[in-house]
């Protein structure tokens, strides 16, 4: 039994262990998506935010990728924003679509 004892608290301390560190941070969008900006006014990128579990608020180690917006050129753009924590874990790419329309009125 003590064995048995000692393998089920290995087993705990090691799960516990290797819960910690391994949740991926969590990539937010505090505005609109898609956005719809009128063309020929200049692009403000939105700043998306990147909260871990256990690192806290890492918003600043956001790697933006995807297209370049053109505000003068209208079209359909996408933007990618990929994250990652101190641990190396990945939160789920989130991608931004930006339409650039020459009217704002259907
Ligand atoms: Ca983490």
């Amino acid at each position: 039994m003590i064995g048995y004892a000692l393998v089920v608290a290995y087993l705990v301390l090691g799960s516990l262990g290797f819960a910690h560190g391994t949740q991926p941070p969590v990539i937010a969008f505090p505005f609109d998506n898609p956005m719809t900006i009128l063309v020929s006014t200049p692009f403000n990128s939105p700043t998306p935010t990147c909260t871990d579990p256990e690192d806290g608020d890492i918003s600043s180690q956001i790697q933006i990728g995807g297209q370049f917006v053109n505000g003068s050129v209208e079209g359909t753009y996408t933007i990618s924003y990929d994250c990652s924590d101190s641990d190396g874990n990945a939160a789920a790419q989130m991608t931004l679509i930006v339409h650039v329309v020459a009217s704002l009125a259907d």
